[in-house]
C-alpha cells in the first residue's frame, strides 16, 4: 500500500512571473504543472491507493475560476485512476462562512475526502487523524493560546478515540516550535498556533505529516517521526536553495511504513552578486561583456555593489540584456552603493528653507561661516524674489 503526501501547493501565488498570452499567471502555471507531474507520476506507478494533501492548495481564500477549475482537472485525474484524495484545509483554505472546497463537500465527490474539523477519517482501510487549520472565529477561540490547547486536546483525544482501529498517521496544518519557518511567516494571514512536538509526537501514530512551514524539514517525536513535506513549488525567493518535492509512504495495514522524499523539479531561482568595480571600473572601451551562466527561464535577482565613484558606470542596461539573453523568466537588479549614506532624512521638510540651504552649506559642503553667511543673504534674496516668503 502506498500513500502520496503533498502539501502547500499555494496555488494562485502571482510572483517572479507574468500573465502570459492566455491570461493566466506563469507560477500558477507552473503549480499547476508541479500538482500535474505529481498527478501523472502517481498514475503512471499505478501503486499509489491515496494522495493527502496537507493544505493550502489556494494561496487566496477566493481562488478564482480558472484556478479552481485547473486544481479540479488534477484531482479529477486521479480520481478517475482510482486513487482516493484526502485533502485537509489549509489556513489559506479556510475563512468567513465556507472554504476553498465547500462546493465538493457539498456535491460529495467520490473518493475524495474534504477535512475541515478535527477528525478521524479512513481511507482505504487506513485511518488518518486529521488536524486541520482551524480558524480562531469558527472555533470559538480568542487567543492562539485556546487554539493551540484545543489543537492539543483533540490531539490527546485521537489517543483514545482510535482505540480498535488501525490509525497510523497524524497530520495536520499548523506549525510546531522549532520548525525553521520559511516563507509562510510573510504569507499568514493570522497568528501562529504551535502545537508542541510532545503533542503531535507523543501519540503511538506510525509517522506525523504535516503542511503550512515551506521548507521540507522532520522531527522526531519520542519514536514517532514528525515530517513537514515543504510547499510543492518554491513560494518566496528565500526557499531559492530548497528541494521541493513530495514523500512517498509504503507499507501495510498493521506493518511498518517508510517513508520516502521524491524532488519535483521547480525553476532555478538564483541571487547573482557582482562586484561592479571589477567589471566596470576600466575604461569603455575594455568594459567587459555581462554575461550569466543560467538555466533558461530561471528566476534571478542581480545585486550589484559598487562604489560611490563608480556608480555612473554601472551599465544595468547591459544587465538586462544579458538577463534577456539567457532567458531569465523573471529578473530584478538591484546596485548598492558602497558609503553612499542617504541625507534625505536629514533634510526633512520640518525645515525651513534658509535652515535647509544653511545645512547644506555648513554640513554637506563644509563652507566657512563667511561663505555661509554670504550663500544665506543670496539665498533670502532670492526666495523673496520668488515670493516664497522666509
Ligand atoms: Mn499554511
Amino acid at each position: 500500500m502506498k500513500i502520496l503526501w503533498l502539501a502547500d501547493p499555494h496555488v494562485g501565488i502571482k510572483r517572479y512571473g507574468h500573465i502570459d498570452s492566455s491570461g493566466i499567471h506563469t507560477r500558477v502555471l507552473d503549480t499547476i504543472k508541479a500538482i500535474e507531474t505529481v498527478v501523472t507520476s502517481a498514475i503512471v506507478w499505478g501503486d499509489i491507493d491515496t494522495v493527502v494533501i496537507l493544505g493550502d492548495v489556494f494561496t487566496y481564500r477566493n481562488p478564482t475560476n480558472i484556478e479552481r477549475k485547473l486544481v479540479a482537472e488534477q484531482i479529477q485525474r486521479l480520481i478517475s485512476a482510482g486513487i482516493q484524495v484526502l485533502i485537509i484545509v489549509g489556513n489559506h483554505d479556510v475563512g468567513g462562512l465556507s472554504n476553498n472546497f465547500s462546493q465538493y463537500e457539498h456535491l460529495k465527490v467520490e473518493n475524495l475526502q474534504i477535512v475541515v474539523k478535527p477528525e478521524i477519517v479512513e481511507v482505504n482501510g487506513v485511518g488518518f487523524a486529521c488536524l486541520p487549520w482551524l480558524n480562531k472565529q469558527d472555533w470559538g477561540c480568542n487567543s492562539n493560546a485556546e487554539v493551540e490547547q484545543l489543537l492539543a486536546q483533540k490531539a490527546m483525544d485521537f489517543r483514545k478515540e482510535k482505540e480498535g482501529k488501525y490509525v497510523p498517521f497524524l497530520i495536520g496544518h499548523f506549525s510546531i516550535p522549532g520548525a525553521v519557518i520559511g516563507s509562510e511567516k510573510q504569507f499568514c494571514m493570522g497568528g501562529e498556533e504551535l502545537v508542541p512536538l510532545s503533542v503531535v509526537g507523543g501519540g503511538d501514530f506510525e509517522a506525523c505529516f504535516l503542511g503550512h512551514i515551506h521548507k521540507k524539514q522532520s522531527f522526531k517525536g519520542g519514536n514517532t517521526p514528525v515530517m513537514y513535506v515543504g510547499s510543492l513549488v518554491k513560494c518566496d525567493f528565500n526557499e531559492r536553495t530548497d528541494v521541493k518535492g513530495v514523500v512517498v509512504s509504503e507499507g501495510e495495514i498493521g506493518g511498518k511504513w517508510k517513508h520516502k522524499f521524491l524532488e519535483i523539479p521547480d525553476r532555478d531561482f538564483v541571487l547573482v552578486k557582482m562586484d561592479a568595480q571589477r567589471l566596470w571600473s576600466l575604461p569603455s572601451e575594455d568594459k567587459p561583456k555581462v554575461m550569466f551562466d543560467l538555466k533558461p527561464g530561471s528566476v534571478v535577482k542581480v545585486e550589484v555593489t559598487v562604489k560611490k565613484e563608480d556608480k555612473a558606470l554601472v551599465d544595468v542596461k547591459a544587465i538586462r540584456q544579458a538577463l534577456i539573453d539567457c532567458q531569465a523568466h523573471w529578473s530584478e537588479i538591484t546596485v548598492n552603493v558602497v558609503g553612499e549614506i542617504d541625507r534625505t532624512q536629514e533634510f526633512s521638510s520640518s525645515l525651513s528653507d534658509l535652515d535647509m540651504l544653511k545645512k547644506f552649506e555648513v554640513d554637506v559642503r563644509k563652507c566657512s561661516p563667511q561663505v555661509v553667511d554670504k550663500v544665506l543673504q543670496e539665498g533670502k534674496k532670492i526666495l523673496e524674489e520668488c515670493n516664497v516668503g522666509v
